[in-house]
């Protein structure tokens, strides 16, 4: 009696891991080259895909000043209603962040 009970605790909690995990790890990446930096605080969308030889811009329509630093880059400030792009000419995946609040913006460019 006792065994089966320890299995199924912890199949319950494999569950919930899993079901945790698959929120912001499996948003599918959207096919485009415009990523607005949304009110509040956040890149959307979050995760794109271009072609190689492409730019992409990022435009704040936040109330706050953001920045975009693709890792490994300089860091690009962008006032209000202001824009950047940038031209990602290699394939591969990129992780950018706001350094101004890396904690709630980040994203993912993959090139193709
Ligand atoms: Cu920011």
């Amino acid at each position: 009696m006792t065994s089966i009970r320890v299995v199924l605790v912890a199949s319950v909690a494999l569950v919930l891991v899993a079901a945790g995990c698959g929120e912001s790890a499996n948003s599918e990446p959207v096919a485009t080259t415009e990523v607005a930096m949304a009110k509040s605080y956040r890149f959307d969308p979050r995760t794109i895909e271009i072609e190689a030889g492409q730019s992409v811009t990022w435009t704040n329509e936040d109330n706050f000043t953001h920045t975009v630093q693709v890792d490994g880059q300089k860091d690009h400030k962008v006032e209000r209603g202001e824009s950047v792009s940038i031209a990602f000419d290699k394939a591969g995946t990129y992780h950018y962040v706001c350094t101004l609040h890396s904690q709630d913006m980040d994203g993912e460019v993959t090139v193709r």
